[in-house]
C-alpha cells in the first residue's frame, strides 16, 4: 500500500520474555515524553510465533527517541540486507547467516582509555538497561527502513570505560573470520570492516549500541551479537558484529571511505543537498512502500544533530 506520508505508528511493543533466556534483560521504557500511542501488533510480528518464541507483547509508550512511523516488516527487514561478509546480494546475509556464530562472543576495548579490557557479550549488555529505539534507516544507495532496535546509548559504555583527554575519535572493527564469512573468502572490501565517529558523535544520545531488533535477539544478517546504530548517517556507517572499540586521537580509517574515497567520506551525514557521484540523495525509496519520498537532512533528526557540526562545510565534509 503506498504511504507517502508519516502514519500513525504501528510500532512494536517492548519486553520478551525470551530475552532473558538470552541473557539479555530490560527496564521499563526510557522516556514517556512521546505520549502513550495507539499501539497494535505492527506487520511481520507474526514471525516470532512462527520461529517458536510466542510471547505477550506488552504495549509501551513511545519514547522521546522513536519515530511514530510505520515500522518496517520483520520479513524484509531480516531479507533485504547489506552485510558484504556473506556476499553482496541483498539476499545473502539471511541465506548464509547460519555460519555466524554470535556466542560465544568477546568485544575487546582498547586505545585511549582508562579501562581497557576484553569483556563477554553477555557481561557487556548486562551492564546497560537495554532500550527499544524505533529509528529510520537510511541506505546510501537511496533506500530506507524504519527498525525496532534494541539496544543501549554508546554513550554509556564509553563513560564506563573513561576515555583519556586524548581520545577524540571511536573506531570500530567488525570480525574478521572467512570461515563464518564466506564473503572474506573474497576481496570485494578491505577486511576487516572498519568504521568511526567523533568522539561527541558517539555520545550523543541517539547513538545506540543494538542488541536486538523488535525485542528478540539481533538476527545474524542483521549484525549480531552487537552492532552499531547512528540514525542520522548513511547505513554503512552502522557497523555490524563489532569485536572490537578503539578510542583514538587521530580520525579512524573507515571501510567505504578506503574503498571509494571521492564517493563516501567519514561523516556520511544523510544529506539530500549533497549528491552521490553516481546518483541523486534527494529522495529515497522506503522498503515496503510505492514510489518515492523525500529525503531529510540528517535523516530527520537535525534538530538533535545538526549543532554537532556547526561551522563545518557539509560537503566538503560529506
Ligand atoms: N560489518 C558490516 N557492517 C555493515 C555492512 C557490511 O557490509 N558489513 N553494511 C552496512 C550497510 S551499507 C547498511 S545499509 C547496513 C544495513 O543494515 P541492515 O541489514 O541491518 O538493515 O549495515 C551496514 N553495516
Ligand atoms: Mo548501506
Amino acid at each position: 500500500m503506498p504511504n507517502d506520508k508519516d502514519q500513525p505508528g504501528t510500532p512494536p511493543t517492548a519486553r520478551r520474555e525470551f530475552l532473558k533466556s538470552a541473557g539479555l534483560f530490560t527496564v521499563t521504557a526510557a522516556g514517556l515524553a512521546g505520549g502513550l500511542e495507539a499501539l497494535t501488533r505492527r506487520p511481520g510480528a507474526g514471525s516470532a510465533e512462527a520461529q517458536g518464541t510466542a510471547f505477550v507483547r506488552p504495549a509501551r509508550p513511545l519514547g522521546p527517541y522513536d519515530t511514530k512511523e510505520a515500522v518496517t516488516p520483520w520479513e524484509q527487514a531480516t531479507t533485504y540486507n547489506n552485510f558484504y561478509e556473506f556476499g553482496t546480494d541483498k539476499g545473502d546475509p539471511a541465506r548464509m547467516a547460519a555460519s555466524l556464530k554470535p556466542r560465544p562472543w568477546t568485544v575487546k576495548i582498547d586505545g585511549e582509555v582508562k579501562k581497557p579490557q576484553t569483556v563477554d557479550i553477555d557481561t557487556l549488555q548486562g551492564w546497560f538497561p537495554l532500550e527499544d529505539r524505533i529509528y529510520r534507516m537510511r541506505c546510501v544507495e537511496g533506500w530506507s527502513m524504519v527498525m525496532p532496535w534494541l539496544g543501549f546509548p554508546l554513550a554509556s559504555l564509553i563513560r564506563r570505560i573513561e576515555p583519556t583527554s586524548k581520545a577524540k575519535y571511536v573506531q570500530f572493527t567488525a570480525l574478521y573470520d572467512p570461515k563464518q564469512f564466506p564473503g572474506q573468502r573474497g576481496n570485494v572490501l578491505d577486511w576487516p570492516y572498519v568504521e568511526g565517529l567523533r568522539l561527541d558523535e558517539a555520545l550523543h544520545p541517539l547513538t545506540l549500541l543494538a542488541v536486538g531488533l523488535d525485542g528478540r535477539v539481533l538476527p545474524n544478517q542483521n549484525g549480531a551479537p552487537l552492532r552499531l546504530v547512528v540514525p542520522w548517517k548513511y547505513g554503512f556507517k552502522n557497523i555490524k558484529s563489532i569485536v572490537k572499540i578503539t578510542l583514538t586521537e587521530q580520525q579512524p580509517k573507515t571501510t567505504w571511505a578506503l574503498a571509494a574515497p571521492d564517493e563516501y567520506g567519514f561523516y556520511a551525514n544523510v544529506n539530500p543537498a549533497v549528491p552521490h557521484p553516481r546518483w541523486s540523495q534527494a529522495t529515497e525509496r522506503r522498503i515496503g512502500e510505492l514510489g518515492r519520498r523525500a529525503t531529510l537532512p540528517f535523516n530527520g533528526y537535525a534538530d538533535q544533530v545538526a549543532g554537532l557540526y556547526k561551522g563545518m562545510d557539509l560537503r566538503k565534509n560529506f
